[in-house]
């Protein structure tokens, strides 16, 4: 599925979009480390989350950006600007699924983690989630990794029945935790909701680029497909988060709304409410 020949258009439109992820999620994970302290304790582990999964894609990213760089070589010196696959070194896709395999599931415990919601329905949650997520990724990488259209399709269908029923979930049980949630951070919620089905949901499509016979511009559009929805996935919903909590942080404790103003400016604390009444 590696195509043989990349144009320099499409090599460099790769390594353009591998190098913007490394940039997104290594500084947003260090804009969250700087941010921590601005959130109450028990909103920390949710950034926290947030921050390490940045963190694990940006190490994965500079493996998959080496990888990408050691895979292709060009005769620079009167060659045509192609860049073809280089002798005894492939492209590795693994690190991909072993990157998602790891910040899938926190992303979720993320979301879980932010609503603060009863232990129970907390546990339940996340014992339907994480295993359908690993379940999701590690399905759908031997089609990923398979040159044959039928494992290819096998495979991604196997892997939108965990998908499927990882959206049913988020969608049923975040609309009914909405309710339970202050109303100063029902819209952020309801926005990362649809972030994320938005984001996620890109994945599927990228996978599918090589099937449709589009030649090495199918994998190019795939890696970048794949780029774009981890930086929605992670730093922007990571964002979005900690915009969250900072929030719930500002609500729910009057000391540490005096040092604070919350991100949102049409938020006000119920305190200040009453006082203007
Ligand atoms: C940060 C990484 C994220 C949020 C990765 C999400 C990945 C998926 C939602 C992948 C889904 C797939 C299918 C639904 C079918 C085809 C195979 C996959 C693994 C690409």
């Amino acid at each position: 599925m590696i195509p043989d020949l990349l144009t320099a258009g499409q090599f460099a439109t790769v390594y353009n979009a591998l190098s913007l992820v490394i940039a997104a999620q290594l500084f947003t994970a260090i804009f969250l480390v700087v941010s921590l302290p601005r959130v109450l304790a028990r909103y920390r582990p949710a950034v926290t989350v947030a921050l390490i999964v940045c963190g694990i894609a940006a190490y994965h990213y500079f493996r998959i950006f080496d990888s990408f760089t050691a895979a292709f070589t060009t005769d620079s010196v009167g060659g045509t600007g192609e860049y073809t696959q280089a002798v005894g070194v492939a492209f590795n896709e693994g690190y991909r699924y072993v990157d998602w395999l790891l910040t899938v599931p926190l992303l979720l415990v993320e979301l879980v983690a932010v609503l603060a919601l009863a232990r129970a329905m907390q546990n339940r949650l996340l014992l339907q989630l994480v295993p359908a997520s690993i379940l999701m990724i590690a399905l759908g990488y031997p089609g990923e990794v398979s040159g044959d259209l039928v494992v290819r399709t096998v495979f991604g269908i196997l892997s939108t029945i965990p998908f499927l029923f990882i959206l049913y979930v988020l969608f049923v049980q975040l609309s009914k935790s909405l309710a339970l949630q202050p109303e100063a951070v029902r819209g952020t919620l309801s926005r990362l909701r649809f972030l994320l089905v938005l984001s996620w949901g890109v994945y599927p499509i990228a996978y599918l680029l090589p099937a449709l016979d589009l030649g090495a511009d199918g994998w190019v559009w795939k890696q970048v497909g794949y780029s774009i929805a981890d930086i929605v996935a992670k730093a922007v919903y990571g964002l979005l988060i900690y915009q969250v909590a900072k929030t719930k942080s500002w609500l729910e404790d009057p000391k540490f709304a005096e040092h604070e103003r919350p991100l949102v400016g049409s938020v006000r604390r119920v305190a200040d409410l009453d006082k203007a009444a």
